[in-house]
C-alpha cells in the first residue's frame, strides 16, 4: 500500500483550510461547516466512550422513520449534530437517517446554502456491545432550479455525484476521522490528551485487490445467483471473510486493507439495506478518490438518481478489481 507519512502535527481544522487554498473561489464557510461537524463528533465521541456508564445504552422505546427501534445514543448523536450544525449560518438543510423530513436550519441570515445529510451513529446493533460505530456525512448544495414551493426534498434529491464533500468517523479502539472533498482522502485520529483530529495520512489509497469478502453471509438463501456464486468461488480461491455489521467500520478496513463490502438485495430488504443519499453515496465518494469503486450491483453508486430521501440501495464497494469481479458473477448469474 501507497503510504504518505506525515510529519509534524496538522489538525483537521488546519489541513482543511489549506485544502482551501487550492481553491482560489473559496469563502471560508466550508471550513467553518466542517469544523461543526469535527466538534460534533468530537462530543459523540465523549458519550460513547463512557457509554456503559453515563446510562446511554438501550433502546429509546421508539422507531424512527425506518421502522427501526431507536437506541439512546443514536438520538444523543443526532440531537448533537443538529446542536453543532444548527448554528452555522450557512447551512440550510439537515437530513439525517433519523429525522422523517428535511430539517430547515432557521438562522439570522436565513439563506444557509449548504445541504448536510448524515447517519448520526451507524452501527446501531453494535452500540450496547462496545464494537465500533460511526457517524458518516455529505455535503451538497442547494439546488438553482428549485422553487421555494417545490419543497426542501428537492433539494436533497441529487446524485452523488454532485457531494462537495464526504466522510466518516469511526469510534473505534481509536477515534479515527476520513473526509474527502474530491482532492483524495485524508485521515485523521484524534488525540484525546489534546481533543483534537491530527493527521496520520494523506492520500490514502486503497489496494487494488485484497482477498477478503465482507457479507452478512446469513442472507445467503435470498442473495441473487451472481452473489451466491461469487461467495463459492472465493471460498475455492483462498478468501478470508471479515464482516463488523457496521458500515463504517467495515469499510474502513476495506479503505485499508483492500477487499469487497457487499450488502445485496435480501428477501427482507428487496432494495438493499442501506441508504443511498447518507451511507451509500458518501462511502462511494470516498472510494472512488481512494481508487476504488462502488455500484448497486449494475450501476455506479455515486450516477443514482435519488427518488426518496431515506431510499435505499444494494452496496458493493471496495477495491476495483475485486467489485469488477463480483460484477462477472452477477452478468454470468
Ligand atoms: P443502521 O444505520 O441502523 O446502523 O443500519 C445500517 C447497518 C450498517 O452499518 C451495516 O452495514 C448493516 O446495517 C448491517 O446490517 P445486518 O445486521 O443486516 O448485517
Ligand atoms: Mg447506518
Amino acid at each position: 500500500m501507497e503510504r504518505h507519512p506525515v510529519h509534524g502535527l496538522v489538525t483537521v481544522a488546519q489541513h482543511i483550510i489549506e485544502q482551501q487554498r487550492n481553491h482560489p473561489t473559496a469563502t471560508g464557510q466550508f471550513s467553518w461547516l466542517l469544523s461543526g461537524i469535527t466538534l460534533a463528533t468530537k462530543i459523540i465521541e465523549s458519550y460513547v466512550r463512557r457509554a456503559g456508564i453515563t446510562n446511554v445504552l438501550g433502546e429509546t422505546g421508539e422507531s424512527n422513520v425506518q421502522g427501526e427501534l431507536v437506541q439512546k445514543l443514536d438520538m444523543i448523536a443526532n440531537e448533537t449534530i443538529v446542536r453543532c450544525l444548527g448554528y452555522r449560518g450557512n447551512i440550510g438543510i439537515l437530513v439525517s437517517e433519523e429525522e422523517d423530513e428535511p430539517r430547515i436550519v432557521k438562522n439570522s441570515s436565513g439563506s444557509g446554502n449548504y445541504i448536510v445529510l448524515f447517519d448520526p451513529l451507524d452501527g446501531s446493533s453494535n452500540i450496547d456491545v462496545n464494537v465500533s460505530i460511526g457517524t458518516i456525512f455529505s455535503i451538497l448544495h442547494k439546488r438553482e432550479d428549485v422553487w421555494p414551493s417545490d419543497g426542501p426534498e428537492k433539494h436533497v434529491l441529487q446524485p452523488g455525484i454532485r457531494q462537495l464533500a464526504a466522510g466518516y468517523v469511526v469510534y473505534g479502539s481509536s477515534t479515527v476521522l476520513a473526509y474527502t472533498t474530491g482532492d483524495g482522502v485524508h485521515m485523521f485520529t484524534l488525540n484525546p490528551d489534546i481533543g483534537a483530529f491530527v493527521l496520520h495520512q494523506e492520500s490514502v489509497r486503497m489496494p487494488d485487490v485484497g482477498k477478503t469478502y465482507s457479507i452478512n453471509e446469513a442472507y445467503r438463501a435470498s442473495f441473487p445467483k451472481g452473489i451466491q456464486d461469487y461467495l463459492e468461488w472465493a471460498k475455492t480461491d483462498n478468501y478470508s471473510q471479515r464482516y463488523i455489521g457496521s458500515l463504517v467500520a467495515d469499510f474502513h478496513r476495506t479503505l485499508l486493507r483492500g477487499g469487497v463490502f457487499l450488502y445485496p438485495p435480501t428477501k427482507k430488504s428487496p432494495e438493499g439495506k442501506l441508504r443511498l443519499l447518507y451511507e451509500a453515496n458518501p462511502m462511494a465518494f470516498l472510494a472512488e478518490q481512494a481508487g476504488g469503486a462502488a455500484t448497486d450491483g449494475q450501476h455506479r453508486i455515486m450516477e443514482k438518481n435519488p427518488q426518496h430521501m431515506h431510499e435505499r440501495t444494494p452496496l458493493i464497494i471496495g477495491s476495483k478489481s475485486e467489485v469488477e469481479r463480483v460484477h462477472e458473477f452477477l452478468e454470468k448469474g
